[in-house]
């Protein structure tokens, strides 16, 4: 079969008003795929805005690249995870959406260059496309149901239809050979005076004219889409600047003098808000109405099982404590550590006013399992929760409301544990079971059940491949082993001696420590090494580990080179 962009000369040609102008030399049939093409991406761009659009009436979660998004960092191997959160940090996310974008958009324009000559499988394709979405959509574990497939549906329609009629003011209309004397009748528009309609062979001004109201109106529907979708949540932003805390029946004790090291290059003592490291799978950050919101306690051994409302938990007892958090996707010298100042129930309280009893006691259920709005699954042991330790349901952080990246209205801190086996942000959910019976979100995907915080130092100044002058040199940073305390930190530069730096005072052993050491530095490349002695006297291991599958292990090292 002959190809069709290359027919024979002078059997089939689209005479122009230039072929008329010239002579009558022959010109092949071109589809115009670079025109498909725009007129996928504008159908992408069209059925994402109007996905957008739908979002509102829906859920903005719903949306097609936030459900796929989301579906993808469940199903993404733990290394892959890891890697993305060490990599690109709290912008793992952007990074995420933009990806899935521009894997779209390369599908777009296939499918529109496709429907050029397949105009009826290409819009298929497009609803296809739809299908996938509306699938992630409704599986995602907070789906409210069916409705979630209704953005991707109505999204992939609009494209559908959006690139089925491009297509078909791009189809060639074949004409006889010879040019016809008169315009012949046609899709086109033709009124115009720029030549007989039928012989410029496709619909140009059609297709502009098509195009450009599709653009346009894809644009202010998604914007429309956006912007609605963003001032969601807005009851929840009013629950949110209400509340009050209360003054804690059993405060944090004053922060002693000098837990913070004057030495520049080294963060606060309390981590401020702003500044506080975030690890979530939430691409759209919940906003949980306080008003409306519940936790329920049930399961194993709950022999009183409860619900309470936020308002219940604010007039209790409260407590209020300063605990470092750390990811267990922090890596050696990493930045997913923070401490703040919280305020919140004891969890152990509550526990045992619904009648539970950790294992040591002969209850039956050994882990907590808290469960998010948004369908994490965090399992923490039973014991440690109720073992003394300052477990709390946080209400407050650094003397304000939860922000909504970290949990409001109510999140889990337990001291000593990494965040994912004990820092439920937005729960609404605590199930008494067994380690046996069940695994969480992390533990399926390959982490491990149980996750105390390694013994860990960092070194935050100098930099690495930092040029400091010779002379004295402060070297600093932090220490954490919580639960634990630390009782030493020691430097060493290059092979020589380890040395103690000096410690700042303890907060509390849930606390980090910032420590410090004078150097005097000689010219030349130098290696600083730091190592922690918690205080059940364990040295923070030399031995290098990865984040998987209970946090790094190893050394922190920095080199300089003195000038
Ligand atoms: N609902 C929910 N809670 C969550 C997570 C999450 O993905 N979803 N991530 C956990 C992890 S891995 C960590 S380290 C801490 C981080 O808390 P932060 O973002 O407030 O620092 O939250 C924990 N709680
Ligand atoms: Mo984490």
């Amino acid at each position: 079969m002959r190809s069709r962009t290359n027919p024979p000369v002078g059997r089939t040609r689209i005479p122009t008003v230039r072929d008329e102008a010239k002579d009558q030399r022959p010109r092949p049939v071109r589809p115009r795929f670079a025109l498909g093409a725009v007129s996928g991406a504008l159908a992408g761009f069209a059925a994402l805005a109007v996905a957008e659009l739908v979002a509102v009436a829906v859920r903005p979660q719903s949306s097609p690249v936030v459900a796929v998004g989301g579906a993808a960092i469940d199903a993404a191997p733990a290394a892959v995870k890891d890697w993305a959160i060490r990599h690109f940090g709290t912008s793992d996310k952007l990074v995420l959406q933009s990806g899935i974008l521009a894997v779209l958009t390369v599908l777009a324009l296939v499918s529109g260059a496709l429907a050029v000559r397949f105009r009826r499988a290409a819009a298929a394709g497009i609803l296809l496309f739809g299908a996938v979405g509306a699938s992630a959509a409704v599986d995602r574990p907070d789906s409210t149901g069916l409705t979630d497939a209704l953005p991707s549906v109505a999204g992939a329609i609009a494209g559908a239809l959006l690139l089925y009629v491009l297509a078909g003011r791009l189809a060639v209309v074949r004409r006889s050979p010879v040019p016809a004397p008169a315009p012949a009748p046609g899709p086109v528009t033709g009124e115009g005076g720029d030549g007989p309609p039928a012989e410029s062979g496709w619909d140009r001004r059609g297709f502009v004219v098509a195009a450009a109201s599709a653009a346009a109106a894809s644009a202010v529907l998604g914007a429309t889409g956006r912007s609605l979708n963003a001032s969601r949540g807005q009851s929840a932003v009013v629950s949110r600047r209400t509340v009050v805390l209360p003054s804690p029946g059993s405060p944090a004790p004053p922060l002693p003098e000098g837990t913070g090291l004057r030495v520049a290059g080294i963060g606060p003592f309390v981590t401020p808000n702003k500044d506080f490291y975030r690890v979530d799978t939430a691409l759209v950050v919940p906003k949980v109405d306080a008003t409306a919101w519940r936790l329920r306690i049930h399961g194993r051994g709950v022999s009183r099982p409860a619900t309470y409302s936020f308002d219940d938990l604010l007039r209790r007892d409260l407590t209020e404590r300063d605990i470092t958090l750390t990811c267990v996707s922090n890596e050696v010298g990493g930045p997913y550590v923070g401490n703040a100042r919280w305020i919140g129930v004891r969890l152990a309280g509550l526990l045992a006013e619904c009648g539970v009893q950790p294992p040591s006691r002969g209850g039956p259920a050994d882990q907590l399992v808290a469960r998010s709005v948004d369908g994490m699954t965090i399992g923490s042991p039973v014991e440690d929760v109720m073992d003394g330790r300052d477990a709390l349901l946080a209400l407050g952080m650094n003397g304000e409301p939860l922000p909504f990246e970290h949990g409001f209205p109510v999140r889990m801190v337990v001291p000593g544990l990494y965040g994912y086996v004990s820092a439920c942000k937005w729960i609404e959910d605590i199930e008494l079971t067994t380690f046996d019976s069940y695994d969480p979100y992390w533990v399926r995907r390959g982490w491990s059940r149980r996750a105390p915080v390694k013994t860990e130092s960092r070194i935050d100044t100098p930099k690495p491949f930092a040029r400091p002058r010779a002379g004295l040199v402060m070297i600093a940073g932090v220490a954490w082993a919580q639960h634990r305390g630390i009782d030493k930190v020691e430097v060493r530069v290059d092979d020589g001696p380890w040395q103690e730096a000096r410690l700042a005072a303890e907060d509390t052993r849930d606390t980090w420590r910032q420590w410090s050491l004078p150097w005097q530095a000689t010219e030349g490349g130098h290696t600083l090494t730091v190592r922690a002695t918690d205080r059940t006297g364990a040295v923070q291991t030399d031995e290098r580990t990865r984040t998987i599958p209970d946090g790094a292990s190893g050394r922190h090292s920095v080199v300089v080179t003195v000038d």
